[in-house]
């Protein structure tokens, strides 16, 4: 079997829908739910669509907008330069990074059933080791995708941050669940929550561990990540490309899957 071969099957599955393509987004506008880190720290403002023309005096025959748009926005790529520990990479940015490693397999770990009992739950390294137990070893060059069921609270900012006690209770991953995805040697880790991190990793050592041991080590995160739970949890392939923004930190995306149909 040729690469050729596999790509002219491939096209004609996509074409005859045998292989599905699936939306791994939420809807981007004005009311996309943004992370709030707390004061002193700065945050994104909100998506504003600016009208330049809509079939009027200003462009009688087209209509076309500009954004006023945050890097880190809806669903998202975070790229090495996000984090302080990964700025030195001269393929850390949005417009250096290699495109090999942005079309790739995704192992989809469900924990939506711990997340619906304890919005806080941790996936850890044992939680990891456990699913490889059952489904297969997650392999180098891969992408990990934590499935939560978290994404229809997109459509509310109370119930997507979850904020009580000024604290974001969200799930993600544990730091021993991060070093060991790193010594998988994964491309990267993705997250139905607003950032690659748990509510709480503020208080974690270090910090917000995905962002900082995933990006000190040159891989990714994806964020705001939706209907994971029409992913196998092995045999999708995942297409997460970010806009080519000069020297970015990240860029929303249309995060899109792969998968057998049925
Ligand atoms: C900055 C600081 C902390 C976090 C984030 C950004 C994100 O979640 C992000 O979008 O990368 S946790
Ligand atoms: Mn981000």
């Amino acid at each position: 079997m040729t690469a050729g071969n596999t790509l002219t099957q491939l096209a004609s599955m996509l074409v005859s829908g045998d292989v599905e393509v699936i939306d791994l987004a939420v809807p981007l506008g004005p009311t996309t739910p943004l992370i709030k880190l707390p004061p002193p720290f700065k945050n994104t403002p909100a998506v504003k669509v600016h009208t330049i023309s809509n079939y009027d005096d200003d462009g009688p025959f087209w209509s076309w907008n500009w954004l006023e748009l945050g890097e880190h926005s809806g669903t998202h790529f975070d790229a090495p330069h996000h984090w302080i520990t990964g700025r030195d990479f001269a393929d850390g940015a949005t417009d250096t990074l290699p495109v090999q490693k942005l079309v790739g397999p995704a192992n989809v770990i469900d924990c939506s059933e711990a997340t619906a009992a304890d919005p806080d739950f941790l996936l850890t390294a044992d939680g990891v080791r456990a699913w490889e137990a059952e489904h297969g070893e997650i392999e180098a060059g891969s992408w990990v995708l934590m499935r939560t069921g978290w994404h229809p609270r997109n459509r509310s900012e109370a119930e997507f941050l979850n904020v009580t006690d000024n604290m974001p209770h969200s799930p993600g991953p544990s730091v021993d669940c991060v070093e060991y995805l790193i010594g998988k040697d994964i491309v990267g880790w993705g997250t139905e929550c607003v950032g690659t991190d748990a509510g709480i990793a503020g208080t974690f050592d270090p910090p917000y561990p995905a962002h900082n041991l995933l990006h000190k080590n040159n891989r990714y995160g994806l964020a705001s990540l939706a209907n994971l739970e029409k992913l196998p949890p092995k045999g999708a392939i995942l297409i997460a490309a970010p806009l080519k923004f000069v020297d970015g930190t990240g860029s929303p995306i249309r995060a899109l899957a792969l998968v057998p149909k049925g």
